[in-house]
């Protein structure tokens, strides 16, 4: 079973993240974790802190010699602000310099002080704060490097920015990373991603915030992953429990899981073919998002994530109450990103990727990668063996077992 933890708070000394639960031998550097965590602080329209903040990592333990050890792996990100937040944040006994009491409306912050019975704000929102998404890239990035020796590729971009939205038979494929992340918004769509960063600047000016959608897809993932069994083991449920973790995410959808809702059953489904070529069963569409019954049918994941406005206005006009006095209030003003969803977009990427690797783990076990590979070929052999009738005999579904070939989805490269 793949786990994984973090602890830290936004202006704490630093984040940390534990992954349990990989194979040995996994291919994994620094520089291939950093990266990640270089591609969130992307977007036009995040805060000051973003230019600054440099997510310094240091590898505590799991990983050697550029391989997994089996054991988990631990990363800590430093918070380079520390030394500013240290008295304010310390652990030491003692008082904050002042105290939040009115709370942001659609943040943690009320729910959560209610909650833990806190009398300040900053006791909640050093912990909500997305900045926590640091460490779940960290532990993404290790979960990439799995789903890598499976020929799989996870990437994302960004669909709608307020209400601008990119051309719906606009989605990159596996080589595309470069050009989305390229993006001042992360948008593979060159004509809506400059009404975006218009719409960014507008809303800045009046000090406003501004959510989106981010798509994610998922290429290359075999047959299996996920159970129709029992209502935790389905695969889409897991992909949107998630998805809806990340902070400000309010609705996730599976495909065209929105769209087909007020259509005939008869436009809603994917037809299937046998394709010569590959040998393959595939599906002519991709409307149920590459997973049928909880179960990922070999053709292309497709999710999106719909985030909120961010709920820190730079100008706060939103009513609350002095949780101190009882009075009417605004709420306080805090240092803010207009708008975080093309980073939440890369977020989104490692919780699929963290999802899917942990299923694929499941599906495959193996304490070392060459165990969970076999594994995978083995199981990839029979799904082949099993169209060995179509393909031209016993013979042809065996030598594609022997090859461990991989069973991919339709191509992607429109919707
Ligand atoms: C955040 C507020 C801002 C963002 C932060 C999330 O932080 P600060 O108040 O320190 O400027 O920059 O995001 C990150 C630090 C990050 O790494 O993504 C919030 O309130 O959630």
């Amino acid at each position: 079973m793949l786990r994984f933890l973090t602890a830290g708070e936004s202006h704490g000394k630093g984040l940390v993240t534990i992954v349990e639960g990989l194979p040995a031998g996994i291919p994994i550097t620094s520089d291939q974790i950093s990266r990640e965590l270089a591609r969130r602080r992307l977007g036009y329209g995040r805060g000051p802190r973003m230019r600054f903040e440099a997510d310094e990592i240091t590898l505590l333990g799991g990983i050697r010699h550029g391989r997994t050890l089996g054991s988990p792996v631990a990363i800590e990100i430093a918070n380079s602000e520390w030394e500013k937040w240290k008295e304010e944040m310390s652990p030491a006994a003692g008082k904050p310099s002042k105290r939040l009491t009115t709370p942001r409306p659609g943040h943690a912050d009320l729910p959560g002080m209610q909650k833990y019975g806190l009398a300040d704000a900053r006791d909640v929102l050093e912990r909500a704060s997305a900045r926590e998404t640091a460490a779940r890239v960290a532990a993404g990035a290790l979960a990439k490097a799995i789903l890598a020796e499976l020929g799989a590729t996870v990437i994302s971009h960004v669909i709608q920015l307020g209400s601008e939205r990119a051309g719906p038979s606009v989605r990159p494929g596996p080589g595309d990373i470069d050009e989305v992340d390229a993006s001042p918004v992360r948008c593979f769509d060159k004509q809506a991603q400059e009404r975006m960063v218009d719409a960014i600047k507008a809303a800045a000016k009046e000090g406003d915030s501004l959510g989106g959608v981010a798509e994610v897809m998922a290429y290359g993932i075999p047959v299996g992953l996920g159970s129709h069994v029992h209502w935790d083991r389905k695969l889409d449920g897991l992909l949107a429990q998630a998805l809806c973790s990340i902070q400000a995410v309010k609705a996730v959808e599976i495909g065209d899981g929105i769209t087909v809702s007020g259509v005939r059953g008869s436009q809603a489904h994917d037809s299937i073919y046998f394709d010569e070529a590959s040998g393959t069963l595939m599906r002519e569409t991709s409307r149920a998002g590459g997973i049928e019954g909880g179960i990922s049918t070999g053709g292309d994941i497709i999710v999106r994530a719909y985030m909120k406005p961010l709920a820190t206005l730079n100008r706060p006009v939103i009513g609350t109450v002095d949780v101190a006095t009882g009075e009417r209030a605004l709420s306080f003003k805090e240092r803010t990103d207009v708008t975080a969803v093309p980073a939440m977009g890369v977020v989104a990427e490692a919780m699929v990727a963290l999802t899917l690797a942990g299923e694929a783990l499941r599906k495959y076990g193996g304490d070392s990668l060459g165990e969970f590979i076999a594994n995978y070929r083995s199981h990839t052999a029979q799904v082949h063996h099993g169209l060995a009738p179509f393909a031209g005999g016993a013979d042809a579904g065996d030598k594609a077992g022997q090859a461990g070939t991989m069973i991919d989805g339709p191509s992607s490269a429109s919707r």
